[in-house]
């Protein structure tokens, strides 16, 4: 792949354009006070800067409640963008009709939620179900009493824990702006308080915004099944208008998707001299279609310019989060229109077109026509499709897994299903536990490559892994979601991966998804007896980088799951806050940040880490 991408980079400088290598080279060395979190400008007397000689900023306040006072702000922009993400999608769930351009596509989990939330459906209309279903998830965002209802899904421990710290998430629209107040100037500096204020925050998003978002999203557009499909760079065709959906709301590229299958659009592409239509994915939005319709997936986060690198690109379309700015420079270097379509990442030089539930489906046709009509504009002397592609199984949502499972033994103990039979293999040794490998790329560190090391050697030992985001997109890459990647796998892991008949990584979806990987813990927990911090199971995102991961990372500690990380947290100028994330959390939701820069170091700890939990279960 880095021969892939030093062959891109060529072509990079062949056409004037600058990639992400260029920008880190002149972005290095990183202001070490942004490093280790010790800068401030809540106010405008700052920025004040941490020194030995200048311990406090203007106002008094110290390392620790500057540190503070940015990871909570980290993690209160990352529970909004998940969070807000959910919000769209329950509009569009309130937007849907059997004639208009959404519908419902899985009543039976909209019934399911329904019930949950105690909304009748005896005799009712879905779409009148549905939109009480939204309205009422709606409600999440800003009521002004109680606590957020997917809270009851967290095993009976955690509940009590959660109520006991007073961690308990309430609106989540309030813990987001509770989270904000916290740190204007003039407000709180002790970083205890702010790190718990950060942990009850990141439980709404991953127990509220993401998980409201992935459950809707499955209602609308279908939960996710398997499907064998394919990634990277070679996905792109040479002699088809290749359209690239890029970001995280599926509303949006659903309706791209739908629109490229349509046959009068695929008549006009025959038409302009193409073979058809291709459309791809990128970053998460790959992962949403990739689960739902196959979709094939172009790569993930560090490879967004390469795709337009390759020349063979008609169009980009773009909806929120992880999206370059530099794609709009970039694409003109090319004849690939760049759209934006959200009022939330409005770019300068792209196309914007605003996408709207009314409209959606007209707008999306207009949009796969304008790429059609681009394709003659493509110069064949620029073109450079990587002939590298890898066979992927994916869509491992809760529901096939246990579908999988129920496969194997006649476990099924209620309409839920059961992990028994995982459960029974974790207990017998012959797993001895499982990762979830979660997160994006980082050009902190050499691109892939941690997380390749780190699934590599888990998968010898005998660690089922479970997989999202752009950690997903490199198992695709590196040929991992293969079912015959098998032979990367230790006797035992082997031996359950054919019984059961799944790959040895379980792609569950996008970063939202992350949501699903609390439930599934949940669900072992509740099937084994046990709370989720007793269980061998943890998190790990060695390459991670954006917002939404600190918001992430802290949902899963208050799960009471250990979270090994392979980039530092901007907090390190605060002794206080190294402690509070390490070792801190611990004390309160029993886990915590285990740090190491070298992936195969992290794998020793991680490994550590689950035998130290099979011991404590006496197993
Ligand atoms: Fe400086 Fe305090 Fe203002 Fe921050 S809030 S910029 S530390 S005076
Ligand atoms: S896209 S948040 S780079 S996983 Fe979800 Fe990838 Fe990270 Fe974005």
């Amino acid at each position: 792949m880095e021969a892939v991408t030093a062959k891109l980079r060529e072509r990079a400088v062949a056409v004037g354009a600058q990639t992400w290598e260029d920008r880190v080279k002149t972005q290095t060395p990183h202001c070490r006070f942004g490093e280790d979190g010790i800068c401030c400008k809540n106010c405008s007397m700052g920025p004040c800067r941490i020194t030995a000689k200048a311990p406090r900023g203007i106002c008094g306040a110290d390392a620790h409640a500057i540190a503070g006072r940015n990871y909570l702000r980290m993690i209160a922009a990352g529970t909004s963008s998940h969070s807000d993400h959910a919000r769209e999608i329950l509009h569009v769930l309130l937007s849907t009709s059997r004639d208009g351009n959404y519908q419902v596509r899985d009543e039976e989990k909209l019934i399911r939620l329904a019930t949950e939330w105690d909304i009748p459906t005896e005799g009712r209309d879905i779409y009148e179900v549905a939109h009480e279903v939204a309205e009422t998830g709606l409600e999440e965002f800003g009521k002004s009493h109680g606590t957020l209802r997917f809270v009851k899904r967290a095993t009976p421990e955690r509940q009590k824990l959660w109520h006991d710290l007073d961690i308990e998430p309430r609106a989540i629209d309030r813990e987001v702006v509770t989270s904000m107040h916290m740190t204007h100037m003039g407000n709180t500096a002790d970083a205890e308080a702010l790190v718990r204020q950060g942990l009850r925050c990141a439980i709404a998003n991953g127990w509220g915004g993401s998980m409201l978002g992935t459950e809707i999203t499955d209602i609308l557009f279908g939960t996710p099944k398997v499907w064998n499909t394919e990634g990277n760079l070679g996905v792109l065709e040479p002699d088809m208008v290749n359209v690239v959906v890029h970001g995280h709301d599926p509303a949006f590229s659903e309706m791209v998707v739908t629109a490229t299958e349509i046959k009068d659009l695929v008549d006009y592409a025959k038409s302009k001299g193409a073979k058809g239509i291709n459309v791809v994915g990128l970053c998460c939005t790959a992962n949403e279609v990739a689960m739902r319709h196959g979709v094939r997936m172009a790569g993930n986060f560090l490879q967004q310019e390469n795709v337009v690198l390759t020349g063979a690109v008609e169009m980009m379309c773009v909806d929120v989060q992880c999206i370059f700015p530099a794609l709009a420079q970039l694409t003109e270097c090319f004849h690939t229109k760049f759209v934006t379509s959200s009022p939330i990442a409005r770019i300068p030089g792209s196309i914007y077109v605003e996408f709207k539930p009314e409209t959606a489906f007209d707008q999306a046709k207009e949009l796969v026509k304008m790429a059609i009509d681009n394709y003659e504009n493509r110069d064949q002397n620029k073109v450079y499709i990587p002939p590298t592609k890898q066979s992927a199984t994916v869509g491992y949502p809760c529901e096939q897994i246990i579908k999988h499972l129920d496969g194997v033994t006649n476990t099924h103990v209620d309409e839920l299903g059961s992990y028994r039979p995982a459960i029974d293999a974790i207990k017998a040794g012959v797993l001895r536990g499982a990762v979830a490998i979660v997160g994006c790329n980082n050009p902190r560190v050499r691109p892939d490559y941690s997380h390749f090391e780190i699934m590599r050697e888990l998968l010898a030992n005998d660690v089922l892994i479970v997989a999202t985001g752009c950690a997903a997109q490199l198992a695709t890459k590196a040929g991992l979601l293969n079912k015959d990647a098998k032979w990367q796998c230790g006797a035992g892991l082997r031996r359950v991966c054919d019984l059961v008949n799944i790959p040895p990584i379980l792609h569950m979806g996008a970063c939202v998804d992350i949501s699903r990987m609390m439930l599934l813990a949940s669900g072992i927990a509740r099937d084994w007896g046990v709370d989720t911090t007793q269980i061998p199971v943890v998190g790990c995102a060695p390459e991670w980088m954006s917002e939404k991961a600190v918001s992430i990372a802290n949902y899963v500690v208050s799960t009471g799951i250990d979270v090994y990380l392979g980039i530092e947290p901007q907090v390190k100028g605060s002794t206080q806050m190294m402690d509070l994330i390490t070792q801190g959390t611990r004390k309160l939701t029993g886990a915590g940040y285990i740090i190491n820069l070298d992936p195969h170091e992290l794998v020793k700890n991680i490994l550590d880490g689950l035998e130290a939990k099979r011991a404590a279960l006496g197993i």
